[in-house]
C-alpha cells in the first residue's frame, strides 16, 4: 500500500500482507505524532524475536542467561520506579463521568486528548516504532478480539509475542475492513542524536488511559506489565469489560482449570482473585498424595472471556497464550508444574541472576545462594539482606512463558468454542473473618458476596501493601467502567440463564489465607486447595454435605476429604468460624462500599445486605 511520505517521518512502508487502509492510516498518523526515526512491522516469527532479544541484550536491557540452565531465555531489570501497575495513573475516559463510576479516575476524553496529544508529540524520536499485531482469544473463534499495539519497546514486542497471538496470521483474520482495538504505548523516552539510551528507558510521568466508548487506548511513560502489554489488563479487561456489557459477555479476571475426577469426568471452572494470590498456582494445582487420581489442567491462569454458548450454557476462553506471573514464591513445592514451565523459553524481569548466570527469587530454594546480582545489578549475599533486609528478587518479579511450555496445559485450551463453566470461585486474601469456602444459596447472593470481596493490597501494585481494600469480583483496578453498571449487568446474566434454562453455574467464595495467633496460615493452601475443589464439585453433583449460616453455606470438618492431611477439627474451626463482632464491622464495609456506588446500585444488592443483617442479629 502507498503511503504519502512526509518530511521528517519515517516511512510507514507496510510489508505486502497488510491490506487494511484504516491500519496503515493509523499508524502514519501516529507516527507523525510520535516521530520514531523507524516503523517496524512485527511478523511474530522466531528470528525477529531472536533479533529483538540480541538488540536488547547488546543495549543491556536484557541479559541472556547461561544457555546450559536456562535455554534460551533472558532476565531484564526495570527501572527501580517502573516495577508495578500504577492504578492512580490509569483513567478511564468516559464522555460522561457517571459512566466511569466512582471507582475510576476518569478526566474528560476532549481534555485527555489535548494532555496526551502533548506528551506523545515527538516521543518516540530517535527510537523504533513497533507495530505488533495480536489476537486475544485464538485466531478467528468467534470468541476472540483483535488489537494493534504501536510500541517504542522491543521489550513490549517480544512480551507481547509470549503473551498474545501475535504476528502475521492476525492481518489474514483483520482483512481488509476487520475490527482491531487501536493500542498506543510509548515508554516516553525520546532521543537526540547522538543521545546514549539508558538500560530501562521510562518516563517519572505515567498514564495509562483508555476510550471506552471508541475502544482506544494509551499509555505513557512505563515498560512495565500491566501499564505496557496493552492485550492484558488495557485491552482483555478495561475495554473489553464494557465491550461485554454492550454485547451480553463477561472479561473477568479470572484463572481457568479444567478438573478431573479418577472415574474421568471433567468439569471447568473460572476462579476470580487479585492479582499476587495465588491464581497461577490455583490453575496448575497437583492434587495431594491422598487424592490421586485426579487433575488438573489449565485453560488460563489471569484472565477470562465468558459468553453464552450456542446451547445458552456459559463457555469461557483465555484470551491470552501465556503466563506473565509472579516469580518469588513460587518453587518445586508450591507449583512444580510452573516450575517445570519456566526451565526454557522464559523472559525474567526483576529476578536476581546468579553467578552461573541463571536466575533466583526469594522462596525459590530453600538454601540461599551464597552470592547473586539483585534485581538493581548490585551484589547480594545472605548477610547484606540478613543487615538490609534487601531483597534479591523484587516482591512484584515476574517470568513471561508460553503456555504451551505448562506440562499440564488442558487439551481444550486453543479450543475457539471455550470450555463450559460449572462454577465462579471468589477469592480474597483475608487474614481473618472470612471462613475458607461459602457457597452462595443463589446466583443473587453469589453476585453480592463477589461484590463485597475484599483483599489485603499486593506488590502487584504500586501503593502501600497489606492493606484490606474492597476488590470486588478481584476487579477494582480492571472494570472498564461504572462498578455498579458491572454488578448489574451479572445479575442480567444470571436471569438469562434462568431464562434460557441453562444451568447456572454455582458461585463460591474462598479464602486460603487466614492466619492464627502468631500470623501463620493456617491453611496449607497450594495442592490441598484440591480438597476444597472437591467439595465444591461435589456440591454441583449433588453429593456433598454442608451447613447454612449467616452468609452461606459451609462444609463441616465432615464434608472435607482428608486423605493425608492431619487437620483437626480445631484448626478447621480457625479458619470457618464466622465471627460475629468481625461480621457487623465487615458489614460496615460493605456498607461504604455501597454508599460510594449508590447511585446506580441495584437494588438486590441491599436485599441481600439486609438479609445478612438480619440472620447475623438473630445468630
Ligand atoms: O502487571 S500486570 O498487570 O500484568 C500483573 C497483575 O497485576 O496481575
Ligand atoms: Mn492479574
Amino acid at each position: 500500500m502507498n503511503q504519502p511520505v512526509m518530511a521528517g517521518v519515517a516511512p510507514v512502508n507496510p510489508p505486502p500482507f497488510v491490506k487494511h487502509r484504516k491500519l496503515v492510516d493509523w499508524v502514519a498518523d501516529i507516527a507523525a505524532l510520535t516521530r520514531p526515526d523507524r516503523i517496524v512491522w512485527c511478523d511474530g516469527s522466531q528470528e525477529e524475536y531472536d533479533r529483538l532479544c540480541a538488540q536488547m541484550v547488546e543495549a543491556g536491557t536484557m541479559t541472556r542467561l547461561n544457555p546450559a540452565k536456562r535455554p534460551n531465555s533472558y532476565l531484564a531489570n526495570s527501572d527501580p520506579s517502573d516495577v508495578a501497575r500504577v492504578e492512580d495513573r490509569t483513567y478511564i475516559c468516559s464522555e460522561n463521568a457517571e459512566d466511569a463510576g466512582p471507582t475510576n479516575n476518569w478526566i474528560a476524553p476532549a481534555q485527555m486528548r489535548a494532555t496526551l496529544n502533548g506528551l506523545f508529540a515527538g516521543c518516540m524520536r530517535g527510537r523504533t516504532m513497533y507495530v505488533v499485531p495480536f489476537s486475544m482469544g485464538p485466531l478467528g473463534s468467534p470468541i476472540a478480539h483483535i488489537g494493534v499495539e504501536l510500541s517504542d519497546s522491543p521489550y513490549v514486542a517480544v512480551n507481547m509475542r509470549i503473551m498474545t497471538r501475535m504476528g502475521r496470521a492476525v492481518y489474514d483474520v483483520l482483512g481488509t475492513d476487520g475490527e482491531f482495538v487501536p493500542c498506543v504505548h510509548s515508554v516516553g523516552a525520546p532521543l537526540d542524536a547522538g543521545q546514549a539510551d539508558v538500560r530501562w528507558p521510562c518516563n517519572p510521568t505515567k498514564y495509562i488511559v483508555h476510550y471506552p466508548e471508541t475502544r482506544e487506548i494509551w499509555s505513557f511513560g512505563s515498560g512495565y506489565g500491566g501499564n505496557a502489554l496493552l492485550g492484558k489488563k488495557c485491552f482483555a479487561l478495561r475495554i473489553a469489560s464494557g465491550m461485554g456489557r454492550d454485547q451480553g459477555w463477561l472479561a473477568e479476571h479470572m484463572l481457568i482449570l479444567g478438573v478431573e475426577s479418577p472415574d474421568g469426568d471433567k468439569r471447568y471452572v473460572a476462579a476470580a482473585f487479585p492479582s499476587a494470590c495465588g491464581k497461577t498456582n490455583f490453575a496448575m494445582l497437583i492434587p495431594p498424595e491422598g487424592l490421586k487420581g485426579w487433575k488438573v489442567t489449565t485453560v488460563g491462569d489471569d484472565i477470562a472471556w465468558i459468553k453464552p454458548g450456542p446451547d445458552g450454557r456459559l463457555v469461557a476462553i483465555n484470551p491470552e497464550a501465556g503466563y506473565f506471573g509472579v516469580a518469588p514464591g513460587t518453587n518445586a513445592q508450591t507449583n512444580a508444574n510452573c516450575m517445570a514451565s519456566l526451565a526454557r523459553d522464559v523472559i525474567f524481569t526483576n529476578v536476581a541472576l546468579t553467578d552461573d548466570g541463571d536466575v533466583w527469587w526469594e522462596g525459590m530454594t530453600k538454601e540461599l545462594p551464597a552470592h547473586l546480582i539483585d534485581w538493581q545489578g548490585q551484589d547480594w549475599t545472605p548477610q547484606i539482606a540478613a543487615e538490609t533486609g534487601r531483597k534479591a528478587a523484587h516482591p512484584n518479579a515476574r517470568f513471561t512463558v508460553a503456555a504451551t511450555s505448562n506440562p499440564v496445559l488442558d487439551e481444550a485450551w486453543d479450543d475457539p468454542n471455550g470450555v463450559p463453566i460449572s462454577a465462579f470461585i471468589f477469592g480474597g486474601r483475608r487474614s481473618s473473618t472470612v471462613p475458607l469456602v461459602t457457597e452462595a444459596r443463589d446466583w443473587v447472593e453469589g453476585v453480592y458476596m463477589a461484590a463485597t470481596m475484599g483483599s489485603e493490597t499486593t506488590a502487584a501494585a504500586a501503593g502501600q501493601q497489606g492493606i484490606v481494600r474492597r476488590d470486588p469480583f478481584a476487579m477494582l483496578p480492571f472494570i472498564g467502567y461504572n462498578m455498579s453498571d458491572y454488578f448489574a449487568h451479572w445479575l442480567r446474566i444470571g436471569q438469562q440463564l434462568a431464562t434460557s434454562g441453562a444451568a447456572q453455574p454455582k458461585i463460591f467464595c474462598v479464602n486460603w489465607f487466614r492466619t492464627d495467633a502468631n500470623g501463620k496460615f493456617v491453611w496449607p493452601g497450594f495442592g490441598d486447595n484440591m480438597r476444597v475443589l472437591k467439595w465444591m464439585l461435589d456440591r454441583i453433583e449433588g453429593r456433598a454435605g454442608g451447613v447454612e449460616h449467616v452468609f452461606g453455606v459451609t462444609p463441616r470438618h465432615a464434608d472435607i476429604p482428608w486423605e493425608g492431611l492431619d487437620f483437626s477439627q480445631d484448626m478447621y474451626e480457625m479458619i470457618t468460624t464466622i465471627d460475629r463482632a468481625a461480621w457487623e464491622a465487615e458489614l460496615k464495609l460493605h456498607d461504604e462500599l455501597f454508599d460510594k456506588l449508590r447511585h446506580r446500585l441495584p437494588a438486590d444488592m441491599l436485599q441481600v445486605r439486609q438479609a445478612l443483617e438480619q440472620r447475623l442479629a438473630g445468630s
